[in-house]
């Protein structure tokens, strides 16, 4: 089973990072439920926001007109819709109290749970609005990493100290990876929803495009409820019903959240975050965090690297890949910590990384490539790293979705078979792009770039 923390990131081709720890199966991490989302506050940003609208956003909300009103007159038509919807939600209501009830869930808990809950059709908006554009690595790392998140992140560790020596006692988790994730799901507590997370999953359930999984997670909450840790109003968080500092969906919450200051309520969305980065410690540890090895290190490569190599599945210790012309940017053979990948987010021409077992813990909380890699170096910035050193390819922009299926549709033509045509550079389409980058004499890094498309035209 894959956890997956908050159903607010966004993400890659993978979806939304169902942040809290969520079991959901492997073959659908959090992400790959979700596509990836923009889970940008609708408040003013006046700081940094929070960054786990990762790779893929849209640059704005498109209204669904079917569901949501439009500015200025009264549509009737929209009206009567709408109206339609929110009879057919109580009705819905009425029949998932009876499942709620067989799950556990006693009635006044229920009852209390959705009093004055109502169709929320901002939240369906939210839904559809499936982004069609992905960010650049780039781009999302100068928000995910800017340098107040890392200032900002500086502070929350020097102010959370006391609560972080007994987290990292208690979960031998790295205190920055834990203060890094809570700066990217809610810009240190900034940015925590103030959706009704009952609200919210009730509506998903009833019209969402994943009604059994957000019925799961309503359930979860209702459980939340009947536990006593938070009053229902009380349970607020992302318009998809991520809660708290660090965004743990309810599922996630039920598995992972541990009351570290002794008040007997696991609080995740309180002002003392000290709860929910002890969830977040126990969640990585219970994936197999280990203290003291890095997600990854900045390397540079050789000429003439074979980047077939630069795969996930290929790993060797670091003083291998030394052996290899791979080392660190300081000219020297990275430390042995572990077996390592090289991973090119760019392709060869952005920064190379060798990235050890720890990258794939921080991949339980959103798969994302960037937003792991944005966890991890905003905890190396807030531990008084170096930025990166390498340039991006910072004139390339990001395919639009149908550039990403025309890519998919063109490669399947010419015999590198994707496998299916869904939008998403998953590692099928990658490993097609460097086939087709070897048939015509390039370097196979596998970077579904816009050179790629039009070499494909
Ligand atoms: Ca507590």
């Amino acid at each position: 089973m894959r956890p997956i923390v908050s159903l607010s990131a966004a993400i890659l081709w993978l979806g939304t990072g169902l942040a809290g720890a969520t079991p959901v199966p492997a073959s659908l991490s959090a992400h790959s439920i979700l596509e990836i989302r923009a889970n940008a506050p609708r408040t003013p940003r006046l700081t940094e926001g929070p960054a786990r609208a990762v790779p893929a956003m849209r640059p704005r909300a498109r209204p669904d007109s079917s569901v949501v009103p439009a500015q200025g007159a009264p549509d009737p038509a929209v009206d009567a819709q709408l109206a339609r919807k929110a009879r057919g939600f109580d009705t819905w209501a009425t029949r998932f109290r009876g499942r709620a009830l067989a799950q556990g869930i006693s009635g006044t808990v229920f009852d209390r749970a959705f009093e004055g809950v109502t169709y929320d059709p901002a939240v369906i908006e939210r839904d559809r609005n499936q982004s069609e554009f992905t960010k650049t690595i780039w781009d999302y790392l100068d928000t995910a990493v800017s340098d107040l998140r890392v200032s900002n992140g500086k502070a929350a560790l020097a102010r959370e100290k006391a609560a972080l020596d007994r987290i990292e006692a208690r979960y031998d988790v790295d205190r920055e990876v834990v203060v890094a994730i809570w700066g990217l799901e809610s810009a240190y507590g900034t940015f925590k929803g103030s959706n009704d997370v009952v609200q919210s999953l009730a509506t998903l359930a009833y019209d969402g495009r994943r009604g059994r999984f957000f019925e799961s997670q309503l359930v979860a909450a209702l459980k939340i409820l009947q536990s006593g840790d938070v009053a229902p109003r009380g349970m607020t968080g992302s318009w998809a019903g991520a809660m708290g500092h660090t965004q743990f969906i309810p599922t996630s919450y039920l598995t992972y959240a541990v009351d570290l200051t002794g008040d007997g309520k696991r609080d995740i969305w309180g002002d003392d975050p000290a709860d929910a980065l002890a969830s977040t410690a126990a969640y990585l540890k219970r994936y197999g965090w280990t203290k003291g090895q890095p997600w990854g290190v900045e390397v540079t490569l050789p000429k003439g690297f074979d980047y077939a190599s630069a795969r996930r599945d290929v790993t060797k210790l670091p003083s291998e890949w030394a052996k290899l012309g791979v080392v660190g940017v300081d000219g020297k053979p990275v430390r042995d910590h572990a077996r390592a990948s090289v991973l090119l987010p760019a392709g060869a021409q952005g920064a190379a990384f060798l990235v050890f077992p720890n990258f794939a813990v921080i991949e339980r909380y959103n798969t994302a490539d960037a937003y792991v890699i944005g966890v991890g170096h905003l905890a190396d910035r807030i531990a008084g790293g170096a930025p990166i050193r390498a340039a991006w390819p910072r004139g390339d922009r990001a395919l639009t979705f149908d550039e990403r299926k025309e890519m998919q549709r063109r490669l399947t033509a010419q015999g590198f078979d994707t496998k299916g045509i869904d939008g998403k550079i998953g590692p099928l389409t990658i490993e097609a792009v460097r086939s087709f980058q070897r048939a015509i004499g390039q370097a196979p890094d596998g970077y579904a770039s816009l050179a790629i498309l039009e070499k494909l035209r």
